[in-house]
């Protein structure tokens, strides 16, 4: 094994032993972050969509997305004809507690 290898791998040993201990977090630490990573993922999906950037989604916007084109009416809580953020984050989030629910 080169020596710069070996001391590569040896140099990681104590970062390995380091971030083990992040793994034994209560359930509800964790549950909170994946929460938190799937609203992220949601903005994301919403920024992705707003090609216009004006943080509203008209149907055209919303057409690449199966579920938010199919439900459009749904999404648009107020009825101006696009979905803002607020609306799409609620109606996402309001549909996982449906699925929570069932199971
Ligand atoms: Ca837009
Ligand atoms: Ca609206």
């Amino acid at each position: 094994m080169p020596a710069l290898l070996r001391v590569l791998c040896l140099s990681l040993f104590p970062l390995i032993s380091i971030a083990s201990p992040f793994n034994s977090e209560p359930a509800e630490v964790d549950r909170e972050q994946q929460l938190e990573r799937a609203k992220d993922a949601k903005n994301a999906v919403f920024t992705a969509l707003d090609s216009d950037g004006n943080d509203q989604l008209t149907r055209e916007e919303a057409s690449l997305e199966l579920s938010l084109s199919r439900d459009f009416d749904d999404f648009d809580h107020n009825g101006d004809g696009v979905v803002d953020r607020q609306e799409y984050l609620r109606e996402r989030h309001a549909a996982e507690s449906n699925i929570e629910e069932v199971q």
